[in-house]
């Protein structure tokens, strides 16, 4: 087992509640099918409540669930996804500093294409060139996924691209709202913030081992903390309801496997045209690109089939921008 990881006796008593929803289990029935004393199922219900999980204790009697966790546990999603190869294998953190650095220590390990690692709560969530990401405990979701492409270190961005689509796709057909996706990794509504995507991996002398795909999405913030309320939302905010993060999970887990597929078959021209049926970033955007040295103004013009953003400056000169920040200039 993974240090710190969730035991797989806690899901064990998660699935055995779900499974009787309607009825009251007793803690000895429980202790007993999980294989653990009583009070350590006393202790996990504890856990699980600090999480939000509904559970009604009846002295004597045992305990009942008062409605479907909303949480993120392997036996809550994996057996949505049928024979699919992202989420064969699921790690569940209740909390971790990262599970992108989890992440990448798995794969280091040899973890198989398609492992995922999630957690409820990141105290040491990364973004990109050492920014960090705000992960609020139950409120949002913090996933990692092993992909081991057969590619080349130099065609990694593609997949940040594919990793926006799919989130993109997941996040309007579930909420119905506008999400935009800001060019490479950010995913807006109503011009803020929603989620975002740190893509990282592990390379070696022109070979790709691992790449690891973090994606963090703001689900069920009521409200965001101080210094990001004016650049940053959540879909609940947005919307004025909340949402089943186990679902926005499944569906998006669905997505990576579907673009992944089509990656691979069709090759990155594939996901680069996807990407800009769904970004109002692709063309035509006035735009402010901010680099160490110098921050300048051009205008979107479309996007290469690796990925790359096509820009014109104002003196018409041309340019393909691989990484880096840009911003809408209103
Ligand atoms: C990103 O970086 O947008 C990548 C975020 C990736 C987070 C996931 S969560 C699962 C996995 N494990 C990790 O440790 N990370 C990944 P970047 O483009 O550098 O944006 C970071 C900036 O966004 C910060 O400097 C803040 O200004 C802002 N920010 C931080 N937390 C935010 C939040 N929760 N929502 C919106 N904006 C946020």
């Amino acid at each position: 087992m993974v240090p710190g990881t969730t035991e797989r006796r806690i899901d064990k008593m998660i699935r055995l509640l779900v499974k009787n929803a309607t009825v009251v289990v007793p803690g000895p029935k429980i202790a007993s099918q999980i294989g653990v004393t009583r009070s350590a199922v006393a202790l996990w219900v504890k856990t699980l409540r600090n999480l939000g999980v509904e559970i009604k204790g009846h002295v004597g009697a045992g305990y009942q669930l008062v409605k479907i966790p909303d949480i993120l546990v392997p036996s809550l999603i994996q057996p949505e996804l049928g024979e699919n190869e992202i989420g064969r294998a699921i790690i569940h953190f209740f909390r971790t500093d990262s599970t992108n650095t989890a992440a990448l220590v798995l794969a280091q390990d040899g973890a198989e294409h398609g492992t995922v690692v999630v957690a409820e709560e990141q105290t040491g969530g990364r973004g990109r060139l050492g920014r960090t990401w705000y992960s609020e405990k139950s409120s949002g979701i913090y996933v990692s996924i092993i992909l081991r492409p057969p590619f080349s270190p130099t065609a990694a961005p593609i997949l940040t691209l594919m990793a926006g689509v799919a989130t993109q796709q997941t996040l309007s057909a579930i909420t119905g709202l506008s999400v935009d996706i800001r060019w490479p990794n950010d995913l807006l509504v109503n011009g803020k913030k929603v989620a975002g995507i740190l893509t990282e991996m592990n390379a070696e002398l022109g070979r790709l081992h691992a790449v690891v795909l973090g994606i963090g999405i703001n689900v069920n913030h009521t409200e965001m903390p101080g210094g990001l309320k004016p650049t940053a939302t959540s879909l609940r905010i947005e919307s004025q309801r909340p949402w089943s993060r186990v679902q926005i999970c499944i569906a998006l887990l669905k997505e990576l496997e579907r673009y992944y597929h089509l990656l691979l078959e069709k090759g990155s021209g594939a996901i680069a045209e996807r990407w800009a049926a769904a970004s109002t970033y692709a063309t035509g955007k006035r735009i402010r690109i901010v680099t160490a040295e110098a921050e300048c103004l051009a205008t979107t013009i479309g996007l290469n089939p690796s990925g790359a953003l096509r820009v014109r400056y104002d003196d018409s000169r041309e340019e393909a921008l691989v990484a880096g920040e840009i911003a809408e200039v209103k």
